[in-house]
């Protein structure tokens, strides 16, 4: 488990280094899950700064969370703040002393960001903003120069310029939350030009799995998939099935996130599979694979098309490849497998319960 960067206690007489320190926002969310099951594995202190909820918000982490009451070697921690919030920021880096902080929270649905721009601006744009400068001011006013920073860019920001896209690529963004996450790439650069911050961008092209939010288009699919299968519904509404999208596993994303931190200098790097596939191709897998024919289940909805699309993303990985080290593990049709086979169990779970009477077979996202 404490391999690569030290327990901080001493062993064979030898006093280890101190544990490395991580701050994750959006620890909640499919990315801020992995990387911190992947930063504990490394031995690291995990802190996690989450939104205040009506609901409980932390279904992706229960798993690893250790109460604090019950347990005082608790690695993982979690505090309330928020990026809509500079106070709250600066008040955690400065009680949390991290060495690396990854900036992961965000508004992260394309089509809602249409919906709402303004608030998706405040968080995506502005909330990195703000979290550069808590660092930058946390710096001056600490001496910690050593600080770490990574800001979770997006393919989204490459838009409607053709593939294959790469680290030198122009940006062309499609909606407000590209707009903004473009904003937060040069508020990045700017960062570490101005006040020579470590500060990476890391423009991740799609990236799925089992705990993906079930309202983004690969869930979606595979989460009727083990419905209909099942027996719970019948019917898929979708929007645009020609998009293509270069779809890897956020397992193995979390690990780009974390090796860009290790570099001697801070940079910017494309991480994709370097495959694309559209959404038909991504339903001729998924229904293919239980044995389902898609068009007899997809009904197409014009709610769901977008007002600008992004038509095709093909990412070029080469800089990350050769610099870093990184290259995908899972591909397209195990990441399809993967997804379909917990969604059937879930499936499974889900008609005990309609069965029982516990619960109403809930109609799609
Ligand atoms: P999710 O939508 O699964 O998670 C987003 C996280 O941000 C959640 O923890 C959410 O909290 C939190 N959050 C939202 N608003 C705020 C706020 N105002 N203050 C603090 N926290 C907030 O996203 P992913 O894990 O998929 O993506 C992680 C990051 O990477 C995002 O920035 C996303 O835009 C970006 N990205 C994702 C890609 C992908 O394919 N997954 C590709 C490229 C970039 P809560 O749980 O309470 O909602
Ligand atoms: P995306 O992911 O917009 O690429 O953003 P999403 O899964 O939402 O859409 C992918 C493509 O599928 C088409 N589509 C639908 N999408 C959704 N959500 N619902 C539908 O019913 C549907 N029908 C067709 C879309 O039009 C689109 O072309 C994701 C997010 O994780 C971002 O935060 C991240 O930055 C990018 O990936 C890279």
């Amino acid at each position: 488990m404490e391999n690569a960067v030290g327990s901080g206690s001493a062993t064979n007489g030898e006093v280890a280094p101190p544990r490395k320190v991580a701050l994750i926002t959006g620890i909640t969310g499919q990315d801020g899950s992995y990387l911190t099951e992947f930063l504990l594995n490394k031995g690291y202190e995990v802190h996690g700064l989450i939104r205040r909820s009506s609901n409980f918000n932390t279904q992706r982490i229960d798993h690893i969370y250790v109460d604090p009451h019950n347990a005082h070697k608790a690695r993982m921690k979690l505090h309330y703040a928020d990026l809509s919030d500079a106070s709250s920021l600066r008040r955690w880096l400065d009680t949390i002393l991290p060495d690396e902080v990854y900036n992961l929270a965000a508004q992260s649905h394309v089509a809602v960001s249409f919906e709402i721009p303004d608030y998706t601006a405040d968080v995506v744009a502005t909330g990195a903003l703000r979290l550069l400068e808590a660092v930058r001011s946390h710096i001056a006013d600490s001496g910690r120069s050593h600080i770490r920073y990574y800001q979770a860019g997006s393919s989204e920001m490459f838009g409607s310029t053709p593939p294959p896209q790469s680290e030198t690529t122009p940006f062309h963004p499609r909606s407000p939350y590209a707009a903004s996450k473009c904003a937060a790439h040069w508020y990045t650069v700017n960062y570490r030009e101005a006040y020579g911050l470590y500060a990476c961008n890391g423009i991740l092209f799609n990236h799925e799995s089992p705990r993906r939010g079930e309202n983004f288009v690969t869930r979606k699919i595979t989460r009727a998939v083990g419905r209909i299968k099942i027996g719970l519904q019948s019917k898929l509404f979708l929007g645009n099935l020609q998009a293509s999208r270069d779809w890897g596993f956020a397992g193995d994303y979390v690990e780009a996130m974390w090796l860009m931190l290790q570099q001697e200098k801070p940079d910017d790097y494309v991480v994709a599979t370097e495959e694309s596939h559209t959404v038909e191709e991504f339903l001729e897998v998924a229904f293919g694979y239980v044995g389902l024919n898609w068009r007899d289940h997809v009904v197409i909805d014009k709610r769901y098309f977008r007002p600008a699309e992004v038509d095709n993303l093909k990412g070029d990985a080469s800089k990350a490849k050769k610099v870093l080290g990184w290259k995908p593990k899972v591909g397209f049709a195990q990441l399809v497998k993967m997804m379909v086979d917990q969604d059937v169990e879930m499936a499974k779970k889900e008609k005990v319960l309609v069965d029982a009477g516990y619960i109403d077979a809930q109609q799609q996202p």
